[in-house]
């Protein structure tokens, strides 16, 4: 018999590792920044991390483009910015250093600007957890392998099927839209089961701009067929053992880890370490 799967959560407030470790296409070398100088209320005189906006941010200022996704550069005060587009941080209130640029709620990741990301501060992104259970008894959950993958080195990397949360659109929405962009598959989520909101741990996160996630999950009885689209190279039902876990972006895998969690409590199954659901 299996021993059970880990769900056991590493917590939502330990240290960011991937938004310091990794970076996203494009990026410089981080500053390297160890566990005891995470915390932004560690004095470290010596912390004068690249700064990086990528070209596709600048090109894509919504000041200067119609249907442009991202914030100016320059910008009068971190509440104007929050007037102009709803972005919502479900890690208290924003803190913001002296020149009034937000600071990353987990600390410091060794990059300031906003790499990839359109917004200064959190960037709102949903994530469609969709489970079943296949005929051999194991626990199968729509995944993708994301675009930028390869280009980060990382060709065996899954993800789930996530993405930016769009202006006046309703969680559900999001998740069922997102779902369809990337893997075709039509599903509605009205009655999904909330996960996890919060920080994601992104390797596209700067000290100044990070991702924030709605997450939920959702049992079904039967499985669409998932065809890769959009932001996905490959897309699948995933078995959902430990080493599925191990190379999920970002902090995927402790969203899956919750969200089976919370299955096996509502439903009285457990799930093996190979992913195969036992009694
Ligand atoms: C992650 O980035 C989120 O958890 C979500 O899966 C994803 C959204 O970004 P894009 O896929 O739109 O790049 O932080």
């Amino acid at each position: 018999m299996s021993t059970q799967l880990e769900t056991r959560s590493e917590g939502q407030q330990t240290l960011h590792v991937k938004a310091r470790k990794d970076k996203g296409v494009g990026y410089p070398d981080r500053q390297i920044v160890s566990d005891e100088n995470v915390s932004w209320d560690v004095n470290w005189s010596g912390y004068k991390p690249p700064y990086y906006v990528a070209e596709s941010v600048l090109a894509n200022d919504r000041h200067a483009k119609d249907g442009g996704w991202a914030d100016p550069e320059e910008f009068g005060s971190y509440e104007e910015l929050v007037e102009q587009k709803t972005r919502i941080s479900y890690e208290g209130l924003v803190r913001k250093d002296k020149d009034g640029f937000p600071l990353n709620p987990r600390g410091r990741t060794g990059l300031r600007g906003r790499g990839l990301l359109g917004n200064w501060g959190p960037n709102n992104a949903v994530d469609p957890m969709v489970t079943y259970t296949d005929k051999d008894g194991y626990l199968r959950i729509a995944g993708i392998k994301r675009k930028d993958a390869d280009s980060r080195g990382v060709p065996d990397e899954r993800a789930l099927p996530g993405g930016m949360l769009d202006k006046g659109e309703r969680v559900t929405q999001a998740l069922s839209r997102e779902l369809s962009e990337e893997t075709t598959a039509e599903l509605d989520f009205d009655g999904a089961d909330a996960v996890y909101q919060g920080y994601v741990d992104d390797p596209r996160n700067t000290d100044n701009a990070w991702m924030e996630t709605d997450a939920y999950h959702l049992h079904i009885e039967n499985p669409p067929e998932l065809k890769p689209a959009d932001d996905a190279d490959q897309a699948g039902w995933f078995v959902v053992d430990q080493e599925f876990l191990s190379k999920m972006y970002a902090s995927h895998a402790e969203l899956v880890k919750k969200a089976v969690e919370q299955w096996q409590a509502k439903t009285g199954k457990v799930v093996g370490v190979d992913g195969k659901v036992l009694a």
